[in-house]
């Protein structure tokens, strides 16, 4: 026998849990421009079409996976079959990546949450992110210039992770996000409803819900769609199938994806009205179009909303709920990446939850407080965060469906499973999309990337530097994860498949 599995009380908790995975910066941050950016309003079909054909089946094959196999990835992944525990390290690994740098972005977001008092940004925030508050380099390299405000902040953030992860899946992880989730969709609710009583602000919704119907003849708008709902879903990387495994053994599993799934889009179609709101406003206000001022990531939350917040009535209101929101929502889903390691390390060592949660946490905040509350932390984020997103989460989500359905022959007895326990059933449609559909569209994404990036390089930035971090890191991970699957079990595991 092994060490006693640890489960969420109920489906509520996971599906709370789930949520709060999936609704993260992706939401809050990349969706809405993506969306403006690629048809505006003409954007929903291929983007309700990714998440029929893609996001939900692949949503239920990760939940199959770890309900079924009942163990972290690579655990879960060696009980399907004992060649595949190198695709559940490599999951991990990619969490392991993301995890060091997310904790930066949630540091910046309580540290903004404060700011929006005082206005701390003056009247030029893009000068005072850049060069007053993260006082970036101007070389392209790695240096160890600790910003000590910032360093504080992700301090924090790790310590907070730490206690909650200690906590355990039920009276941390779970009890976390039934508090906080509810609380994020409030606080949202009231900025989208002060953003949108702002003067300007139907000028930002005409800009963003204005289809450009030409743009679906563009395979690039569907590649941003297919994109967008993996990362938004974060389906592929290991998350699903962890928190999968907790769920106790009768658990409607198809009927929990399909709420999360919707819940997750509709947060996100929600941010975007919010986000587009606050945009037309600072359009109008500054005399100028909407496409001048939208952005996304860093650009949006750091740079536009200071600006808007600073201009707006009620604006530190508006700012505490927004980087409130985004700080609550990276948490969530921080927690979520982080677990993923947890549990791996925890199921091949035989480990105590606190003795893997200490293995794992110290070791990765030390790595991300050593890397990026620096002068050099930000350019590293961009490349590490492109490469592990374009290309890492592409590439294990393809490999991993091309060896399900090849020669292993697991998706009918995941299918059936589901269906053993679920009430939505699935038939011949789930097994063409999640092994047929997704494949392709997967591959056409991963090459369309790998070309672009090949030709121009990566942002202008040195070779030397995208080898490095971008290149080497994703071949890196590989060879990691392939070294880690060599190492024995703890036989307090007994990784067998009994049940
Ligand atoms: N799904 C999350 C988001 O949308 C990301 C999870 S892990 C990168 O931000």
């Amino acid at each position: 026998g092994g060490a006693a599995k640890e489960a969420f009380s109920g489906r509520t908790m996971f599906i709370f849990a789930a949520i709060g995975s999936a609704v993260g910066l992706g939401n809050i941050w990349r969706f809405p421009y993506v969306a403006f950016d690629n048809g505006g309003g003409a954007f929903i079909i291929p983007y309700l079409v990714a998440l029929l054909t893609a996001g939900i089946p692949l949503l239920m094959l990760d939940y199959a996976i770890g309900h079924r196999y009942r163990g972290s990835a690579p655990l879960s992944f060696r009980r399907l079959h004992p060649k595949l525990e190198t695709i559940g390290w490599w999951q991990l690994m990619i969490c392991v990546v993301i995890a060091i740098y997310y904790a930066l972005i949630i540091g910046w977001a309580m540290q903004y949450t404060v700011f929006s008092f005082s206005k701390a940004w003056g009247s030029d925030p893009a000068a005072f992110f850049m060069n007053d508050y993260m006082k970036v380099s101007d070389q392209v390299t790695i240096g160890f210039d600790f910003i000590w405000p910032v360093f504080i902040a992700t301090a924090i953030a790790w310590l907070v992770l730490l206690v909650v992860l200690m906590l355990g899946v039920q009276n941390g992880i779970g009890k976390l996000n039934v508090v906080l989730i509810p609380l994020l969709v409030v606080m949202f609710l009231i900025m989208v409803g002060m953003a949108l009583t702002l003067p300007g602000a139907a000028a930002g919704l005409d800009a963003l819900f204005t289809p450009s119907w030409s743009a679906l003849g563009d395979s690039s708008v569907w590649v941003a769609a297919y994109g967008q709902i993996f990362f938004s879903l974060s389906v592929g990387f290991g998350i699903m199938v962890t928190y999968a495994s907790y769920l106790k053994p009768r658990s409607d599993l198809s009927g929990s994806a399909l709420v999360v799934g919707f819940a997750n889009s509709s947060f996100e179609i929600l941010a975007g009205i919010g986000v587009f709101a606050a945009l037309g406003f600072m359009a109008t206000a500054s005399g100028t179009q909407v496409s001048e001022v939208a952005t996304s990531g860093i650009g949006l939350a750091f740079i536009a909303f200071p600006a808007i917040i600073s201009q707006a009535p009620f604006g530190t209101l508006i700012g505490v709920l927004f980087f409130g929101a985004l700080a609550f929502a990276g948490f969530t889903s921080l927690i979520s990446i982080v677990e993923v390691i947890v549990a791996g390390v925890r199921d091949k060592l035989g480990l105590s939850r606190p003795a893997a949660v200490s293995l794992v946490v110290l070791p990765l905040a030390v790595i991300s407080l050593l890397f990026f509350p620096t002068t050099t932390g930000l350019n590293l984020l961009d490349v590490v965060d492109a490469f592990v997103n374009n290309f890492g989460i592409a590439a294990a989500a393809l490999i991993s469906v091309l060896l399900l359905t090849s020669g292993f022959t697991a998706l009918p007895t995941l299918r059936d499973h589901i269906n053993s326990v679920s009430s939505f059933k699935l038939g011949r449609t789930w097994m063409i999309m999640a092994g047929g559909v997704t494949p392709v569209i997967l591959g056409y994404i991963l090459i369309d990337q790998l070309t672009k990036t090949v030709a121009e390089g990566y942002n202008d930035m040195p070779q030397w530097f995208v080898n490095t971090f971008g290149w080497g890191m994703a071949v890196g991970i590989v060879v990691i994860a392939y070294l880690l699957s060599r190492l024995p079990w703890s036989r307090r595991t007994g990784d067998g498949f009994t049940s």
